[in-house]
Parts: C-alpha cells; structure tokens; sequence
C-alpha cells in the first residue's frame, strides 16, 4: 500500500518509522511518502496561512500550495493503483468520525493520500475541488479539538496498515479484538497473566479451572457487562438473535431489553396490558 501525506509538520510523521509499521515499510509492505507543502510555495517566507474572509480569529490554509502539491503527488500514482486513484484522506473536526469500519474500508485500497491542515483549516474549495477529482473523506478522531491533521493521520495509518497482510504477526490476534465483527461489536473482556495473586488481586478462579466452556461464558458474560456499562450505545446495533439465554439474562441485569427494531434499548421488557 502506497501512503502520501502532506503536511507542513514532516517531523510529525516520524513514529511510522517505528514498530510494526517501521518493519512493514523495511519489508516493502507499505511506501510511506511524507512531502512537505511548503516546497510548494514561491515567496520567500514559504507563506502557507492568510486571513479568512468574512473575518475572524486566525488563520487558514491557502489553496494554491494545496493545490499545486497535491497535484503533483497525484502526478505520480503506484504501479498497482487502478484507474480510480487514491482516496484523498482529509482530517477535520467536522468530519465524518474514524471507526474501524472505516478502517477495514481503506486497508482495501491500494493509495491513501492525506492532507493534513493547521491553524484553523485549509480553504473550503481544496476539498470541494479534489472531490470531483478523487474519492475524498473528511474523518475526525472523535469530538475534541486538535491542532492539525498530523496526530489523526498516525492514528488512521496504525488502524489501517495493521490490517494488512503481514504487518501484524499474529492473524489470530486481529480477529479477537474489540470491536471484531467476531464478538459481535461488544467490548472485549478483562484479561490477565501471571502471577495468579498481585497486591491481594485474585485472577478469577473460572480463568485457571480449566473448564473451556465455563472460561467463554465469563468472557462473553463480561463483555456484555462491560459494553452495557461502559458503551451502551453499542448495544443499539447488537442483534437479540446472535444472544443466547443466558445472554439476555446478563443483559437483562444491566437494564437492557430487546428493542423493536433490532438492537437493545434500557429498561425492562414492556408488560403486554
Ligand atoms: C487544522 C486540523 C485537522 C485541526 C481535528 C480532528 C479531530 N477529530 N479533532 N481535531 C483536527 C484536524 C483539527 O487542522
């Protein structure tokens, strides 16, 4: 997979050297390319912001650099990308919230470009002009302000290389985790190694018993609690005909109930009159 970001912060870039998504790029698995946008200025000061119109505190992205880099990285595709380019990665706060659907969505595609604004954004028309160019996705990390784009690209490309054949040593180990369609979109289970005993905790007895049976019930059981507890709008979307019985019981103990229209919603099941 061929990975261009664009940024004014290079330096930002600099833990994808590291770890997994290090060894991958040392093994060919990704081409990471980090071009800075100001070699795409022509004043002396390499001047990237300017005012907003209409006024205003700070300052924006203006589009020419914009412009002229991101057509020259789109100049350049990868040998393996097909007619329909790269899909052009823009991280806002307004945008659409990263999930790891998302994820598995773009770990498909062979070029992920990214643009990655400061100050207060870049000029509304680049994203309104490479729309009609290339597929474009305006993400957010979540609903909390940033300082620009860089942090959000290390997130999406870990999310992303790491489903990458190859990138994660153990294949098992990316199918149980949260969020996995394998466990049903539920909160993974509390975990523990050795000692068996640490600062008077006990590691649940069920755990070292043997009884493989009884190990994914209190997993499962635990998982349900967890997301009831912790994430209740996940339980929205979890199907009542992938719960067995016991399952609704520990739902049921939380508060939550079959809906209407699929799902779980709190309170207990409405008595028919
Ligand atoms: C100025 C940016 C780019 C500023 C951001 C993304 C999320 N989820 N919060 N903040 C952000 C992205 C902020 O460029």
């Amino acid at each position: 997979m061929r990975l261009d970001v664009v940024t004014i912060f290079g330096e930002y870039l600099q833990p994808l050297q590291l770890s997994l998504i290090g060894r991958a790029r040392q093994q060919g698995l990704l081409d990471v390319r980090v071009h800075d946008l100001r070699e795409h200025t022509h004043d002396r000061h390499r001047t990237v912001d300017s005012p907003p119109y209409g006024g205003g505190a700070g300052l924006l992205m203006r589009p020419e650099p914009w412009g002229e880099a991101l057509d020259a990285v789109l100049a350049d595709p990868p040998p393996g990308a097909g007619a329909d380019g790269p899909v052009l990665l823009v991280p806002s706060p307004v945008g659409e919230v990263f999930t790891q659907a998302a994820a598995v969505e773009l770990a498909a595609e062979p070029w992920l470009v990214f643009a990655c604004g400061r100050y207060e954004g870049i000029d509304a028309r680049v994203v309104e002009h490479y729309a009609s160019r290339v597929r474009v996705r305006e993400v957010s990390l979540g609903d909390y302000v940033l300082n620009g784009g860089e942090v959000a690209v290390l997130v999406v490309v870990e999310a992303v290389a790491r489903l990458l054949p190859g990138v994660v040593g153990n294949a098992a180990s990316l199918e149980q985790e949260s969020h996995a369609a394998e466990h049903d979109g539920l909160l993974e289970h509390p975990a523990y190694t050795k000692p068996a005993s640490w600062r008077g905790l006990e590691v649940p007895a069920v755990l070292a018993s043997g009884h493989h049976a009884q190990v994914e019930r209190w997993r499962r059981d635990e998982s349900l609690r967890r997301t009831a507890r912790r994430r209740p709008d996940l339980l929205r979307t979890l199907p009542p005909a992938a719960c067995d019985a016991a399952d609704l019981a520990v739902l049921a103990t939380e508060g939550f109930v079959p809906g209407d229209a699929g799902g779980f919603r709190p309170g207990p099941a409405p008595v028919a009159d």
